[in-house]
C-alpha cells in the first residue's frame, strides 16, 4: 500500500509576498494547488481567517500543517524539499549565514521598506531609530548592499532560498522606488531573477493579473 503525500496548496493573490512563494514552489519543482484570495472580501471571509487570522497572504497548507509569513513558508518548503539543496545542511556552517539573510528580511529588512514606502520615517528621530529594530533605513539599505556586493549567493557557491528572498524583496522595492538602482543590487538578482523558476512564477503570476478573479 502507498501513502499519498499531503498535498501542498498556496493561498495566493498575484499582487502580493504570495509570489515569492510561488517562485520558491516553482524552484522545488513541487506540485501544488492554487487557491486565489481577493484583498478585502475572500481575504477576510471566516475561511480563510480560521487559517490566517491575519487576513493577509501568502498561506501555505500541506495536510493539516499550516504555515504563514512568506519567509517561514520558504524556509519550510526548502525542508520539505532537500534533495532541491535549497537551504545549507543543518549543521553546516553556512546554515548561519542562511539564517541571518532569512531574518534579517522577513524582519527588519521588510518592516524598515514598507515603513520607507509609507512616509513613517520621513521624521524619524535618533530615540526612535535606536529603539526600533531597523534603526535607520539608510543603515538597512547598506547592510543589503554589503550583503550582496560582488556576491553570487548569500551562502557561498550554493543558491538558497535565502536568496530567493533576497532577489525578490530587492525586485520589489526597486519597482517601488524604495531603495537605489545600485549597481551591486542588480549585478547580485538579475541572474538570479533570470531562472527559470523564477521567469516561470513571474509569466504565471502576469497571468492572474488578467485574469478574472474567479
Ligand atoms: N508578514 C507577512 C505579510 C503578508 C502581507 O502583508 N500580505 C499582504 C500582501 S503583500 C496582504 O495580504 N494584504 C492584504 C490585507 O492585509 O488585507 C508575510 O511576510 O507573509
Amino acid at each position: 500500500m502507498t501513502t499519498q503525500a499531503p498535498a501542498l496548496r498556496l493561498f495566493f493573490h498575484p499582487h502580493s509576498r504570495a509570489a515569492m512563494v510561488r517562485w520558491m514552489l516553482e524552484e522545488c519543482g513541487a506540485r501544488y494547488d492554487i487557491t486565489r484570495l481577493e484583498f478585502h472580501t475572500s481575504m477576510k471571509a471566516p475561511d480563510y481567517l480560521a487559517l490566517n487570522p491575519m487576513g493577509k497572504v501568502p498561506a501555505l497548507t500541506h495536510g493539516d500543517t499550516v504555515v504563514t509569513e512568506t519567509a517561514a513558508i520558504i524556509s519550510y518548503l526548502a525542508d520539505l524539499f532537500p534533495e532541491k539543496n535549497l537551504a545549507p545542511a543543518t549543521n553546516h556552517p553556512l546554515r548561519g549565514s542562511y539564517y541571518r539573510w532569512m531574518f534579517f528580511l522577513a524582519g527588519p529588512a521588510d518592516a524598515a521598506l514598507t515603513a520607507q514606502y509609507l512616509g513613517h520615517l520621513d521624521q524619524q528621530t535618533p530615540e526612535q531609530a535606536f529603539m526600533a529594530g531597523y534603526g535607520r533605513f539608510d543603515e538597512v539599505v547598506e547592510t543589503l548592499r554589503l550583503a550582496v556586493a560582488g556576491k553570487r549567493y548569500l551562502c557561498g557557491d550554493q543558491f538558497t532560498a535565502a536568496d530567493l528572498l533576497m532577489a525578490s524583496y530587492l525586485r520589489w522595492a526597486h519597482m517601488m522606488k524604495i531603495i537605489p538602482e545600485l549597481p551591486e543590487f542588480s549585478a547580485y538578482s538579475q541572474p538570479l531573477l533570470d531562472r527559470p523558476a523564477s521567469l516561470r512564477s513571474i509569466e504565471l503570476c502576469t497571468a492572474e493579473m488578467t485574469a478574472q478573479p474567479a
